[in-house]
């Protein structure tokens, strides 16, 4: 495969980069405080015309300022890194951060320590990125982990899943926050083979991820380095050989939005700098960071606001985490949070590690908020457009395609299962099947009623949830029209909202 040709392919042309480029802009601490204290000094208190045309041109100056900052500030994308348990993903999140300078030796030696002492020496780098103590133990990513690194031309928020199967509701919520995917697959002796198996988390997260909206992959082949690979372009050959026909089948369009590196995270080759020919002859491709330089940023929707929420915690007040999906924010804002319909007003926007004014689609932001406490917010809430708040039910029209189901089951009017949509898990019934699909098509037949499906087929039905959730048509949003039906630690169906039943409240 020509890998320069598809990351031209992929590549972003000028147009569409000022096109994306993103809205929030930290304000530069320093030259507040300046101006702040200019003003304190050089004001004429005894005149206060003049004293009021001088503040306003200080403050059209900084508003250029900040204008300017933000027109320079790098595009932005999420990339939660997936696959199967063990692959690789804190390791490479981890050296992605030390690669970047934000992790220095000392420290590196203390996770080293760290890992030492709990008979776990490989897994230092991964240490950076699973912080809490059940992680570090186990050496199983368990939450989903967070980390904001840049590249020439991107910020990227960097979503570390969890690749163990009890923990894909983990996985789900990553995935549906994120605009491309990193899928890790270990080239190490068995370890492909294990993960790619049916029931294997690397099938599951490709399947997760095309149906959570994750429209480009960057599959790199990792553990390249391992003695029983030892950078052989054999088994890179036969992985990704193995790999295609099943992305395929996932509805990846391989030519256009997959492109497969081979890269060791644990050693840092091929990752921010292009591969040394004496490690690895054969390959003369692109780094990990020129492959992720030159993704496109997929289109962003700036409609009404809509923030679904992924986490809340108290920090002075009430603060609320998640990825915009559509519209901007701005500090001052006065915002709903539905489904309870609960008025808020936005106090500080934190983007990254800095705070800002605004924040435009596709940022992964922490808002503080008034008007609610942290503990009347449900994961799954969305602060939404006073104007176009979203809207609100407990039942909704779907297409279903039945993915997971065992060989001899059925689904009937009445299954029960958990689903999971944006930032939502709750439980919900079918509560009727009203027409089969036609695979072929993609169209439902009518007038042809339906009892039962079976694994492999389509279904249009009604869902019933047991709370009131924020959904929209597939159509009309995607992002919170998609969803996933899980049952017993597997998933049983993905499917589309295709209506909203009637009692819908869209209006505050
Ligand atoms: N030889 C070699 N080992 C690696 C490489 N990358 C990761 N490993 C090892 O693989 C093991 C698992 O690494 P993790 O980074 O925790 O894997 P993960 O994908 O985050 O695992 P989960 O979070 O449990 O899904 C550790 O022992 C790592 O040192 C690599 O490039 N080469
Ligand atoms: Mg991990």
């Amino acid at each position: 495969m020509d890998l320069e040709a598809e990351i031209r392919a992929l590549q972003l042309d000028s147009a569409d980069l000022k096109d994306n480029v993103q809205e929030s802009a930290p304000v530069p601490v320093e030259q507040q405080a300046t101006e702040d204290h200019d003003q304190e000094i050089l004001l004429p208190v005894h005149n206060p015309a003049k004293a009021k045309e001088k503040a306003a041109q200080e403050n059209a100056a900084k508003e250029e300022a900040e204008e300017e900052a933000e027109a320079n500030k790098k595009r932005h994308l999420n990339a939660v890194f997936i696959g199967h348990v063990d692959a690789g993903k804190s390791t490479i999140g981890g050296q992605i951060l030390f690669l970047s300078g934000q992790v220095d030796d000392r420290q590196i030696q203390k996770y080293e320590k760290e890992a030492k002492d709990k008979s776990r020496e490989s897994w230092y780098m991964a240490y950076i990125m699973d912080t809490n103590e059940e992680e570090r133990a186990k050496g199983k990513t368990v939450e989903v982990g967070r980390a904001h690194f840049e590249t020439e031309s991107t910020r990227f928020t960097l979503l570390d899943a969890p690749g163990h199967k009890s923990y894909v509701p983990n996985m789900i919520s990553g995935a549906s926050q994120a605009d491309i995917g990193v899928l890790v697959i270990s080239a190490r002796k068995g370890e492909f083979e294990t993960g790619f198996e049916k029931g294997g988390q690397t099938r599951e997260h490709v399947q997760l991820a095309k149906t959570l909206g994750v429209s480009k992959l960057v599959v790199v082949v990792n553990k390249m380095d391992d003695p029983t690979v030892n950078w052989a372009k054999e088994r890179y050959d036969e992985i990704e050989q193995k790999m295609v026909p099943f992305l395929k089948s996932s509805s990846y369009n391989t030519k256009k939005d997959v492109i497969f590196l081979p890269i060791s995270g644990l050693m840092g080759v091929n990752m921010d700098k292009r591969m040394d020919r004496n490690v690895c002859p054969w390959y003369s491709g692109p780094s990990l960071f020129e492959v992720l330089d030159s993704i496109e940023v997929p289109p962003r929707d700036n409609g009404p606001f809509r923030m679904p929420i992924i986490d809340k915690f108290k920090d002075m007040g009430t603060v609320v985490m998640g990825k915009v999906e559509s519209g901007s924010i701005k500090e001052g804002d006065s915002l709903i949070i539905m489904p309870n319909k609960e008025p808020v007003k936005v106090v500080a926007i934190y983007c990254d590690e800095d705070k800002v004014k605004r924040a435009g689609p596709g940022e992964n932001l922490r808002v503080r908020i008034t008007g609610i406490e942290d503990e009347d917010i449900l994961s799954g809430f969305v602060i939404s457009s006073t104007v176009k708040p979203v809207p609100a039910v407990t039942e909704f029209v779907a297409q279903l395609q039945i993915i997971g189901l065992p060989e001899k089951a059925v689904l009937t009017a009445g299954y029960k299962a958990i689903l999971h949509i944006h930032a939502v898990v709750d439980e919900c019934e079918i509560m009727e099947l009203i027409s089969q699909i036609d695979m072929e098509t993609r169209e439902p037949i009518k007038n042809k009623g339906v009892r039962f499906v079976k694994n492999g087929a389509g279904v249009v039905c009604r869902i019933q949830v047991t709370n009131s959730i924020c959904v929209e048509k597939f159509s009309d949003f995607p992002q919170l029209g998609r969803f996933t039906l899980r049952t017993e630690g597997k998933t049983v169906a993905v499917g589309k909202v295709t209506a909203l039943s009637s009692g819908v409240s869209s209006s505050a």
